[in-house]
């Protein structure tokens, strides 16, 4: 395959800050792991690879802002560019050594995602998508999965943290959606969970309350692998808003039908 220049810089931070993941996935006890909210954890390991992003993207294209979980917000001189870079998604996860974790960089422009890479360096799964051209899991081409009967299709969801969100109102979502499909899912990792909708692993994936550095990557992934992201209550930016579903046509249409009731 080959790709813009954006996205092999992408890609080149995205390896380098996964060989820094894998090094200190050795070392788990030596990470300074603290907590930044309820159940949030951050460590040495989130921050040392948001600094190699940061210098990487910052180095190829030096106007861009950039925001990062770890960072925070750093305004560039181009207003028309942001990265939005999640360097550890699902560090609780990577605290655990359960090899389900990814660096998600995002590009914006002028308020639309234009590219997206996302990378687990556990597994060496590489995920690209840039708007219009496609998305492509290491080179292959994905589609969102076909199924139109809800009942034999794989679903993942994300729990509502400790102190955040609505527990009852997820409660009653999940035993909706549960009785509905062939299987229900909970990865942890937002990033890797819209990218296995785009790999069609999974047919749908619905959660609320994340932030933009969580799903700016795999919401471009999706929409290029065919299929359709949106906000969960309105026609809203889920961007915005981090309350995100989706699918093929079909499957958002019918978790979208379930979660507004
Ligand atoms: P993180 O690992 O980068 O923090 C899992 O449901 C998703 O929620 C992950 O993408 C994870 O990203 C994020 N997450 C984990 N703990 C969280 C918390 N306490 N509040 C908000 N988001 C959280
Ligand atoms: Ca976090
Ligand atoms: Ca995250
Ligand atoms: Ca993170």
């Amino acid at each position: 395959m080959l790709y813009s220049a954006t996205i092999n810089v992408m890609v080149k931070a995205a390896r380098r800050a996964g060989r820094s993941l894998k090094r200190d996935l050795g070392e788990i006890e030596h990470l300074q792991v603290s907590l930044k909210g309820p159940a949030n954890f951050v460590s040495l390991a989130d921050k040392r690879a948001e600094e190699i992003l940061y210098q990487d993207l910052a180095k190829a294209r030096p106007g861009y802002g950039f925001i990062g979980e770890e960072g925070g917000m750093r305004e560039g001189t181009d207003k028309s560019h942001t990265w939005i870079v999640d360097p550890l998604d699902g560090t609780t996860n990577f605290l655990h050594g359960i090899p389900q974790f990814a660096i998600s960089i995002g590009l914006v422009r002028e308020g639309t995602i234009i590219a997206g890479v996302i990378y687990n360096p556990a597994n060496d799964e590489l995920y690209i998508a840039e708007r219009g051209k496609g998305a492509f899991l290491n080179d292959q081409r994905l589609r969102v999965a076909g199924r139109r009967q809800l009942n034999e299709c794989v679903v993942a969801c994300g729990l509502p943290h400790i102190g955040r969100g609505d527990h009852e109102e997820f409660r009653r979502e999940m035993t909706a959606i549960q009785d509905r499909v062939a299987g229900l899912r909970r990865f942890g990792a937002a990033s890797l969970d819209l990218a296995f909708v785009a790999a069609g692993r999974l047919d749908g994936y619905w959660e609320r309350n994340l932030q933009s550095w969580d799903i700016a990557a795999g919401m471009l992934m999706v929409r290029e692998a065919g299929g359709t992201v949106s906000d969960i209550n309105t026609p809203g930016d889920a961007l915005v808003t981090g309350d995100v579903v989706c699918g093929n046509e079909f499957v958002h249409g019918e978790l979208v039908k379930i979660l507004r009731k």
